[in-house]
C-alpha cells in the first residue's frame, strides 16, 4: 500500500518520481485509484490541456517538443502525455519520442509520459483523463497530449482536450483522408506541418476550403485557423502557439472553456458509472440475476424492459459491494 497523501504532496513539490508513481497507480487501475483521485481533486483544474492528433509520422512529437520549448521560454511548466492506443508498452518514453523529446528529458519543469491503453477497460476515454489530472495537480500549466491518429481514439482524445490541434502534412491526399475520418469536426487549430515540402500551400487551401463548406458560423464563433509549420526546424511554432493562445482566450471569454470542461466531466462520470454497472452485471451475483431474468423473458413472464430495470436495481442496491475497488480498473 502506498501513502497516497505523501505521494500527492511530493508530486505537488514537483518531484518527478512521485508524478510517475501516481500515473502508474491510476493507469494500472490500482486498488488505490479512488483514494488517489480523491486526493488529487482539490488540486485540479488549472492546466490548459492541448491535444495533438494526426497520422503517424506527420510530426506530432516534433511539434510537441517545439511547443514545449516555446512554453518553457515563457516559464510555464509542461506535461506531455504520449498516448499510443496500439502500443503494448507504457511507463517510459517511446523510443523515437525519447530522441525527439531528449532536450526536455532533464528539465525539471517538464514531465514526459507515454501511455499505452490497449487492454484497458474503458480504453482511452477512461485512462487518459486520470493521467491528465495527475499532471494538472502536479502543477503543470499546460498538458500536451499526443495521440496517434487511428480513428476513434483521436476523437476520444480530442474530447479530453481544451483545445484540439489536428496535424496534417502536404501531399498524399491527406486533406481528403482527413475529411473521411471526420477530422474536420474535431480540430480547433489545424497545422500543416512539413511545410518545407511541396504542396503545403495547396493543402492549406484545400483545408480552408473544406472547413468553409457547409459552415453556419455566427459572428464571434470560432473559425479554426490553418497554420503552416516546419516543426523539425522550429519554424511556425510561434504561429501555432499564437493560435493556441487565441483559442484559449476565445474559450475563456465566451465561457466555452467552462462548458467544455463540464461536458467532459459529465462524460467522464458517465463512463465510470456505466463501466462499474457493466462490471457488476457481469459479476457473480449480477450474472445469476441476468440468467434468471433472461429465463423469465424467454418464458414470456417478463418483458425485457422490466427485466433491465430489475437488473439495474439489483446490481446498484447495497452500495459498492460487488464492484471492484478500482471501479473501472482493467
Ligand atoms: N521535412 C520535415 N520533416 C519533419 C518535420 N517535422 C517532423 N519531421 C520528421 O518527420 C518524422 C516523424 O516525426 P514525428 O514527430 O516522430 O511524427 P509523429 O509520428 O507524428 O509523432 C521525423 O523524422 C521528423 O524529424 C518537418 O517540418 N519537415
Ligand atoms: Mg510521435
Amino acid at each position: 500500500m502506498v501513502d497516497v497523501a505523501e505521494l500527492v504532496a511530493a508530486a505537488r513539490e514537483g518531484r518527478p518520481r512521485a508524478v510517475a508513481r501516481l500515473i502508474s497507480l491510476v493507469e494500472g487501475g490500482s486498488g488505490q485509484l479512488r483514494e488517489v483521485m480523491a486526493a488529487l481533486a482539490p488540486h485540479c483544474g488549472n492546466a490548459y490541456v492541448v491535444g495533438l492528433t494526426g497520422s503517424p509520422g506527420v510530426g506530432k512529437s516534433t511539434s510537441t517538443s517545439a511547443l514545449v520549448s516555446a512554453y518553457r521560454k515563457q516559464g510555464r511548466r509542461v506535461g506531455i502525455l504520449a498516448v499510443d492506443p496500439s502500443s503494448p508498452f507504457s511507463g517510459g518514453a517511446l523510443l523515437g519520442d525519447r530522441v525527439r523529446m531528449g532536450e526536455h528529458a532533464s528539465d525539471p519543469g517538464v514531465y514526459i509520459r507515454s501511455m499505452a491503453t490497449r487492454g484497458h477497460l474503458g480504453g482511452l476515454a477512461w485512462a487518459a483523463p486520470q493521467a491528465i489530472r495527475v499532471l494538472d495537480a502536479a502543477g503543470c500549466d499546460v498538458v500536451l497530449v499526443e495521440t496517434v491518429g487511428v480513428g476513434q481514439s483521436e476523437v476520444e482524445i480530442a474530447a479530453q482536450a481544451d483545445t484540439s490541434v489536428v496535424l496534417l502534412a502536404p501531399g498524399m491526399g491527406d486533406g481528403i483522408q482527413a475529411a473521411k475520418a471526420g477530422i474536420l469536426e474535431i480540430g480547433d487549430v489545424y497545422v500543416v506541418n512539413k511545410a518545407d515540402r511541396d504542396g503545403a500551400d495547396a493543402t492549406v487551401r484545400e483545408l480552408n476550403h473544406m472547413l468553409g463548406l457547409g459552415e453556419a458560423r455566427k459572428p464571434g464563433d470560432w473559425r479554426p485557423p490553418v497554420v503552416k509549420s516546419v516543426a523539425a526546424r522550429g519554424e511556425g511554432v510561434e504561429d501555432v502557439l499564437a493560435a493556441l493562445d487565441k483559442h484559449h482566450g476565445w474559450m475563456t471569454e465566451r465561457g466555452v472553456l467552462a462548458e467544455r470542461r463540464a461536458a467532459r466531466a459529465a462524460k467522464e462520470i458517465e463512463t465510470i458509472a456505466v463501466t462499474a454497472l457493466r462490471e457488476r452485471m457481469g459479476g457473480l451475483r449480477g450474472g445469476k440475476r441476468l440468467e434468471a431474468l433472461a429465463g423469465r423473458v424467454v418464458e414470456g413472464s417478463l418483458d425485457p424492459y422490466a427485466a433491465a430495470d430489475e437488473l439495474v436495481e439489483g446490481v446498484t442496491e447495497g452500495g459498492t459491494e460487488g464492484g471492484t475497488a478500482g471501479g473501472t480498473g482493467g
